[in-house]
């Protein structure tokens, strides 16, 4: 985009002045940062217009990513970039005398979601827009994001997230284009005059759902798309049927608050009329969007591709049916087809407890129209299934089961592609999770290993390595990131090493003010930077690394001459609300902190830094500067991870089990230039299989492991309540569900090696510069390209226009 900063400096004089009427002299760091976003938004209005009409007129196919979750991070420097105006607007703030930095902090961050399925959602939309493909995001406006993370006295406390106090600069409301929602209420079928069976309602709770759109802006390449999400109000010609602020709480409240849970699936009543609220909303603007191109009904799947991320959106494949039965008054038949191509699904967890099953009866009673339409789904599934396959995969199979709706199987029945997040969780679909489905679809599943953007990873969160790589080789990467690999060749050279080296450190001594200012814990910026970033949960194992930490700090204790390389232990993690075990791990991680970083014995060679409200902006921080990047979860149960491939692309070295998207790193990377340990997935299936594991075997025989786990409870740690037993319990008593005690020894031993290899600073740059270079294979565009080819079948637009 081509603004001069004399221009750009006129118009944000004038902006800000419109909206405050005094001068940017005198305004908050909020209020300047406001005039900038709304300006930027004023230069992205024009494309965005002009992206929308151009998929109109050229009938062009849409991918709508249905999502409950996004994570889009904070979006005036990624915009600004994307745009190609960051340096004009960084020139003309500091014209003014303003800092770019200090106001683009005054934005809030939108946490809209709870951990890796949400950003990987908001990675896609970068990186659709980016390709210039038609991408549409749909989820839900959540007044108050996931909860604001405080710790006193080391417990986690939750506050609530009012992300939109100050305004949200970035969305438009879109009056124009709302819908109705109904639940509840009575539902019977009649024919009409023409001999259609139409549904009649009464009773129904109405509720409207209010467009938001913000622009997904791509890389200079002058497209942008729309993330639509929704609020639910009270309709306006029903507004006087309410008298009482209580009365209109059951309306309000349905885009109210995120669920703060990634794991624990809990069948409760809102959680469900979000999801219907949603996805209904979303599915009536696809077809009212539709209706603008003139392509008989028929052909939607031509035209429209529908994502249904994890099982959450599920209630699309009923929805759909709905309104081409209903409203459309097509047969059965056709809606079928229709639904059945235009929607595919992707599986996000193996977690049994995640998995959601709705009760037939809250189903019945809220969403009745909805709830008939499932019951003939699943009786012509039964009746066609049967006859092939016989009794007992059609009933394991069903999506009635038990007076529950199984949502995964609804998903995979109304879906024509079912997929993993990476390999191994691919395979463990369709050899375990969904192998009675893979036997009657074997076509159906495929694999799409998850991405990140480099954009918002790498360009802008590490700016000096991206400097570093553009000198050397050039800028081509930036568009191709496959070109990345050209940075191998420099693995031994030794200007590059040392500048390497230089960066890091850089990044990390920016890391270690901020410890400073925000913890008030000094850390040595040469230590080694090891990094936890990712939601508390036991089978993520934090309390491996924690185990490991307390096994140093007595080694310490008992040899203060030991040689270990001086370590800060990072970690960032929110813990649900309810989920009890993985608050107890926060705790006695906070009270070894407390106990580490104040122990004179200990010095440098042991610091704890555990970050409060970990989100995306702290991600961006911490990123570039680790140096070790945790991946340590029980092999098979981590779907992918992307933390992994983010602290990769910045020059972290893997630390790692194998699961998930771990397996591929090493495969690019090569097994010399990460550090594996433990079980495998194949030997975590056996040893579950044969129920051989005896934790408390390897506690009484393994004298190290015994001293570690006793120190949870005899004292040697401060100020916990029963914490400390808490973990030991599980640990030892209950047999250690996610072979903790199984994989410490191989941990630690991979943890010396981690040591020995840090001492070798050369060689640790060599190892680091081959993980960046590996890094490309897991840029969402590349992802993305996958996802368009294989499923959605759509091509990039601005190819198009060259071609
Ligand atoms: C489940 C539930 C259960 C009901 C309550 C609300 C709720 C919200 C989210 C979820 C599913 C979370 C699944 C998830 O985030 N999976 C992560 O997805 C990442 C992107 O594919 C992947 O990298 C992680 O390995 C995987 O854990």
């Amino acid at each position: 985009m081509e603004i001069t900063v004399k221009q750009f400096v006129k118009e944000f004089k004038q902006q800000f002045q419109s909206m405050y009427a005094y001068s940017y002299e005198e305004g908050s760091n909020e209020q300047l940062y406001n005039a900038l976003g709304l300006l930027v938004k004023n230069y992205i209005s024009s494309h965005w217009k002009e992206t929308r009409e151009k998929y109109i007129k050229n009938s062009v196919k849409q991918v709508y990513y249905f999502s409950m979750e996004f994570l889009p991070g904070r979006q005036l420097k990624s915009n600004a970039y994307n745009l190609g105006l960051l340096d004009v607007v960084k020139e003309g703030l500091s014209e003014l005398d303003l800092s770019f930095d200090q106001l683009a902090e005054a934005e809030a961050d939108p946490a809209l979601g709870n951990g890796g399925l949400g950003r990987l959602a908001s990675c896609f939309m970068d990186s659709l827009a980016s390709l210039g493909m038609a991408g549409n995001g749909n989820g839900i406006r959540y007044q108050y994001g996931l909860f604001r993370q405080k710790f006193v006295d080391g417990y986690q406390v939750e506050l609530p997230e009012n992300w939109l106090r100050y305004r949200n600069v970035w969305e438009t409301r879109n009056d124009k284009s709302t819908c109705m929602v109904r639940f509840g209420g009575n539902v019977w079928l009649e024919e009409n005059h023409q001999g259609h069976l139409v549904p009649h309602y009464e009773n129904t709770l109405n509720v409207l759902a209010v467009p938001y759109d913000t622009p997904m802006v791509g890389y200079r390449n002058d497209t942008v798309n729309n993330l639509r999400l929704w609020s639910a109000e009270i309709p306006v010609e029903e507004e006087a049927n309410y008298h009482t602020i209580e009365e209109t709480e059951p309306i309000k409240e349905i885009t109210q608050v995120l669920y703060p849970d990634d794991s624990n699936y809990e069948g409760r009543l809102l959680r469900l009329k979000q999801e219907y609220f949603m996805v209904s909303a979303g599915v009536q603007s696809i077809i009212r969007h539709f209706r603008k191109y003139n392509v008989p009904r028929k052909n939607i799947p031509d035209k429209v591709a529908i994502h249904i991320n994890d099982t959450h959106p599920a209630l699309v494949v009923p929805e759909l049916m709905r309104i081409l039965i209903d409203e459309e008054h097509l047969s059965w038949e056709q809606a079928w087809e229709i639904t059945f191509k235009t929607c595919s699904y992707t599986n996000h967890t193996i977690l049994r407890e995640a998995l959601e099953k709705w009760p037939i009866d809250m189903m019945k009673e809220l969403l009745p129209r909805i709830y008939m339409i499932i019951e003939e789904i699943n009786n012509r599934f039964v009746e066609n299934t049967m006859p092939l396959y016989g009794e007992r995969i059609t009933w394991q199979t069903a999506i009635l089961q038990n007076g529950v709706v199984n949502m995964a199987h609804l998903a995979v029945i109304g879906s024509h592609s079912v997929n993993g997040v990476a390999k191994l969780h691919t395979d463990i679909l369709m050899n375990d999770v969904l192998k009675d489905f893979f036997e009657l679809y074997p076509e159906r599943f495929n694999n799409k290993t998850n991405g990140i953007t480099q954009r918002r990873w790498v360009h802008l969160a590490n700016p000096d390595l991206t400097q570093l790589i553009d000198e050397k080789i050039g800028e081509n990467w930036k568009l191709t990131p496959s070109e990345l690999k050209v940075f191998k060749g420099f693995e031994k050279d030794k200007d590059t090493l040392n500048k390497l080296t230089d960066v890091k450190l850089k990044n990390k001594k920016r890391l270690a003010a901020h410890i400073k200012e925000v913890k008030g814990i000094t850390v040595d910026p040469n230590a080694l930077f090891d990094v936890q970033i990712k939601r508390l949960h036991a089978y993520k194992r934090q309390h491996l690394n924690l185990l490991h930490i307390l096994h140093r700090y007595l080694e310490i204790k008992e040899n203060p001459s030991v040689d270990y390389v001086p370590r800060v232990f990072i970690f960032g993690a929110k813990a649900a609300p309810s989920y009890h075990y993985a608050k107890q791990i926060i705790k006695v991680i906070n009270s070894l902190a407390d106990l580490v970083n104040n122990d004179p014995d200990v010095g440098d060679k042991l610091k704890i830094v555990f970050f409060e409200n970990y989100g995306v902006s702290l991600a961006e921080k911490i990123i570039p500067a680790a140096d070790i990047s945790e991946q340590i979860s029980l092999a098979s149960m981590e779907a992918s991870g992307t933390s992994n491939m983010k602290l990769m692309a910045n020059g972290a070295l893997t630390l790692a089990t194998l699961d998930g998207a771990n397996i591929e790193i090493r495969d690019f990377v090569g097994e010399d230039n990460l550090f594996v340990f433990g079980l495998s997935s194949k030997e975590v299936y056996k040893l579950k299989e044969n129920q051989s594991y005896q934790a408390r075997e390897l506690y009484e025989s393994d004298q190290k492991l015994k001293n570690v786990l006793d120190a949870l409870t005899n004292g040697t740690i401060p100020n916990l309540q029963d914490e400390g037993y808490a973990l030991f319990d599980s640990l030892v008593n209950f047999n250690d569900e996610y072979f903790v005690l199984k994989d410490f020894a191989s941990y630690v031993e991979a943890q010396n090696k981690v040591d020995d290899l840090y001492k070798d600073q050369s060689e640790w740059a060599r190892k680091s510069l081959l993980n960046i270079a590996s890094s490309a294979p897991f840029s969402a565009d590349y992802t993305i390209q996958r996802y368009a080819d294989d499923i959605w079948k759509v091509r990039s637009c601005v190819e198009e226009d060259e071609g």
